[in-house]
Order: C-alpha cells, then sequence, then structure tokens
C-alpha cells in the first residue's frame, strides 16, 4: 500500500533536525515545478515546493513566449488557464523569410490550415508563472522561496529527503518521491550516481541576444528570418510590446551592444522587400541565451523524477523548453495519481520511456530549425546555397510545411 500522508512532523532524525513530510517533494518553482504541484492539488495529494530564488526573481525572469494548444488546453482545464484566454494572442500561422531572386521574402505557413485547425498562443512565461504562483498560494499548499543550499538524499529509498535551509535554520523534508524540475543548473540531475545516467548533449556556435522593447508590434506573427548577417527572430509580449532576437557569438559582450546598434542590425536582418521591418522603441531588457541541447536518459533515479529543463534542454528556435516541462508534468502527475490510487506502478514505471519519445522529437525538430536558420563560421558558400534549397523547398513544398507546422503547433500531450 503508499504510505499514508501526514502533515504533522515525524520524530527527529540523529542530526536533530525535525523532518516534515509530504507526498511529493518538488525542487524547483518555474512552470514545471509549479504546474506539478498545481495538477497534484486537483488530485488531492499533497506537495511542498522548494525554491533557491526568491518570489520576484521567478516572476521577473524573461522566457518563453510561445505555448503549444496541448499547453493552453492543459492550463484552461487545470483551472489555471482564465488569463491566458482573455490576454493571449492566438497566431494560426508564422512568417520564414529569407532571400530568394536577390531579395528578402517572408513566406507564411498557415499552420491552422495544415494541422486541423491547431493554433500556439503567444503569452509570457512570466505571465504563466505569475497565474501559477497565485493558483497555489489559493491553495495554501506550502511553496518555500529563497530557501538556501538546497540537497536532495536517500533517492533509492522509500523515503527520499529534500535538505536546506532558511531563515538561518536547517529544513528536512520527508517525500515519498522526489520531483526534480530544477532546470539545467539545478542539483537533481547531478544527484544521480553518474552510472545511473547518461547526458546527451550538443552545444552551437552561437547564442541569442534577446530584448523587449516598448513598441507596437507590426506583424500579427512571429517572423523568423535567415540573412547574410545570421538569424532575427521577430515576437511580442502584447499590443504595445515587441519581443526581438539577433544571433551572436556565445561570448558576446552586451555592452557591445548600444540600442542603435541593436536596432540597425535588426532593421537590417529582417527587413522585407514588401517594405516591412519592426517598430523601433525604448529597449526594456536585453540578455544573451547560449544555445544548447541535453537530454538525460532515464528520466528518473529511484524515486527521484526530473522533468522539464532538469531533464532536458532545446535550441528557443523550435519553442518547445517550456512546452515540454508541461507534458512531462502532465505525464508525471498522472503517474503519480495512478500510484496513489491503488499503488499500481506501471505508469512511473513507464514515465521515463514516453517523456523521452517527445523529447527527442522536439530535439530533432529543434536542431533542424535551428540548423536551417542560423549561419555558423564553419560553413561555407555550399552550406548556405543548401540552406536556402532547404528553406525554398520548404515554402514550396505543402508536405514540407505541414511537416513544420505539426511540430511547431505540437504533438497532443500523451
Ligand atoms: P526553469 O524555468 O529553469 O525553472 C527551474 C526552477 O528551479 C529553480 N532552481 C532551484 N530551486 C531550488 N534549489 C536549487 N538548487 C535550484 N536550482 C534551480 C530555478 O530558480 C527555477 O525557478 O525550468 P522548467 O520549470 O523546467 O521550465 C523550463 C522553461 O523555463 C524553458 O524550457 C523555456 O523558457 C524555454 N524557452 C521556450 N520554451 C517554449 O516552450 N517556448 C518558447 O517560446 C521559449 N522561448 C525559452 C525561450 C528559453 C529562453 N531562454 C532564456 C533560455 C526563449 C528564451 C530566450
Ligand atoms: C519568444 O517570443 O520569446 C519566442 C518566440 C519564438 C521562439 C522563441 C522565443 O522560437
Amino acid at each position: 500500500m503508499p504510505p499514508l500522508w501526514t502533515s504533522v512532523a515525524v520524530s527527529a532524525n540523529p542530526c536533530g533536525v525535525t523532518p516534515l513530510r509530504t507526498q511529493v517533494g518538488i525542487v524547483g518553482a518555474g512552470p514545471a515545478g509549479l504546474m506539478l504541484g498545481h495538477l497534484l492539488h486537483l488530485r488531492g495529494i499533497d506537495s511542498v515546493i522548494v525554491e533557491d530564488r526568491s518570489q520576484e526573481h521567478v516572476i521577473e525572469r524573461v522566457r518563453a513566449g510561445v505555448l503549444e494548444q496541448g499547453t493552453v488546453d492543459l492550463m484552461r482545464e487545470a483551472g489555471v488557464g482564465d488569463r491566458l484566454a482573455r490576454e493571449g494572442m492566438r497566431h494560426e500561422g508564422i512568417y520564414i523569410a529569407f532571400r530568394s531572386d536577390g531579395r528578402q521574402v517572408r513566406h507564411r505557413i498557415d499552420m491552422s490550415g495544415l494541422t486541423g485547425g491547431r493554433a500556439i498562443t503567444v503569452y509570457g512565461q512570466n505571465e504563466v508563472i505569475k497565474d501559477l504562483i497565485a493558483a497555489r498560494l489559493a491553495t495554501g499548499r506550502p511553496v518555500v522561496f529563497e530557501a538556501e543550499d538546497v540537497r536532495v538524499s536517500d533517492l533509492d529509498s522509500e523515503h527520499p529527503r529534500i535538505r536546506f535551509s532558511a531563515g538561518g535554520q536547517e529544513r528536512e523534508i520527508a517525500c515519498d518521491f522526489i520531483a526534480g524540475c530544477d532546470g539545467s543548473h539545478g542539483i537533481c540531475r547531478p544527484a544521480i550516481p553518474r552510472q545511473h545516467v547518461t547526458l546527451y548533449e550538443r552545444t552551437y556556435p552561437f547564442a541569442w541576444l534577446g530584448i523587449l522593447a516598448k513598441a507596437a508590434p507590426t506583424s500579427e506573427e512571429l517572423v523568423y528570418s535567415l540573412h547574410e548577417r545570421g538569424f532575427a527572430l521577430f515576437s511580442m509580449r502584447s499590443q504595445e510590446v515587441t519581443r526581438l532576437y539577433l544571433q551572436c557569438a556565445p561570448d558576446e559582450d552586451l555592452a557591445q551592444w548600444p540600442d542603435d546598434r541593436i536596432w540597425s542590425e535588426l532593421r537590417m536582418r529582417l527587413r522585407t522587400s514588401d517594405g516591412w521591418e519592426p517598430n523601433e522603441g525604448e529597449i526594456t531588457q536585453k540578455a544573451v541565451t547560449p544555445m544548447r541541447s541535453a537530454v538525460a536518459e532515464p528520466m528518473r533515479y529511484g524515486r527521484l523524477f526530473l522533468a522539464g529543463d532538469a531533464a532536458h534542454i532545446v535550441p528557443p528556435t523550435g519553442a518547445k523548453g517550456l512546452n515540454l516541462a508541461m507534458a512531462d508534468v502532465w505525464r508525471l502527475s498522472n503517474a503519480l495519481a495512478a500510484f496513489y490510487a491503488d499503488g499500481n506502478e506501471h505508469s512511473l514505471n513507464d514515465y521515463s520511456a514516453r517523456g523521452l519519445r517527445r523529447t527527442w522529437r522536439a530535439q530533432r525538430f529543434s536542431w533542424w530549425m535551428t540548423s536551417m536558420l542560423h549561419r555558423s563560421d564553419s560553413d561555407n558558400p555550399f552550406d548556405h546555397r543548401r540552406q536556402l534549397a532547404e528553406l525554398e523547398y520548404l515554402v514550396s513544398s505543402e508536405a514540407a510545411m505541414t511537416s513544420l507546422a505539426e511540430n511547431y503547433v505540437g504533438v497532443e500531450l500523451d
């Protein structure tokens, strides 16, 4: 039988720290950790979320913008989709721009038409986080921000533990399970003994310089552009805020990028022959994001389950990271619910294999989008011609556009 949950403290351990008990200890309050806590709450399963940064920091971090249909549906069904329904911007197509017959041309891919009506929604990750924190606080279930020195142990026992200090006091939580939702630089994956996990990795020889600007978007849909000076992406956050990215060097020094230089480079890379270009405005945020692919196999060790960026990183060109994180925690919450219902471990045992199938599909797509749309110093003129030929084929073949569209809007949660 699964162990019974008790909210009272159990006996002190030899170190003198009185452990709390929970069913699922969650490390990390990003989209994965917060959504998992919420989905478990809906199933009546208790959790404690332990996050090492402040609540403000977690909310302010500027990241993803594109939610797949499955993520939007999941948020709605979980009761955290009201603001998303009101403020999210549904996009039924994207543009791909590249040089064709001597001109930079934008081509629309009708994603909804090619996928039986599926679409993506543009809604900032900050907004997702705000909605999930509000939902967590409303449940009264615990979430600890600014936890220091977070550690996990006893992962292959029936009671894995999370330890940390808060307010100068050492804390310990005895759990039935731990969910490692602590992102790519967290402590959970490194806590798995080396011989029990394999990391498959690839780094790219470029990065993205991303900005947020107070400027009304000039296109209703995203524009992914390959220019001879490198990749650029036009996106948005609202009717007043544009989000833009430029391919840059992985060690790019932001000090070398005053606002004028950023706008001039964006204009050059994004302007198309029909006269389209982004509006300019005050830049309110600038950051460089390195590009990396990584997959940890398996996504489980004993009673530790990895979810989201803790298990896999994708380059942002495919807009898949947050969506993969949501798919992981949906699957994990279902598996934990099945376990607590009747002790059935089948879905828990299947969690990693099913997650890895989805992850590798997203890895392939993200790698393909990245290599098709970026310039690399090691490329020669042959590679440039091949890239353009690939793009020409993409926008002239319904089969090729359908392949992009069905991967971009995302496959159903499975
Ligand atoms: P997160 O968001 O990194 O959250 C992990 C949380 O764990 C905390 N943490 C710890 N807590 C306790 N103890 C420790 N020792 C800890 N170490 C870390 C962290 O502070 C943090 O709060 O991972 P999660 O939840 O798996 O979510 C993943 C997503 O954040 C990520 O995949 C996306 O942002 C990726 N991504 C995109 N994904 C999309 O699906 N669509 C997009 O359009 C998209 N665009 C993007 C992106 C990522 C970007 N950057 C900056 C990497 C655009 C960019 C520029
Ligand atoms: C974003 O709006 O931040 C965004 C959009 C598309 C991507 C990545 C990021 O592929």
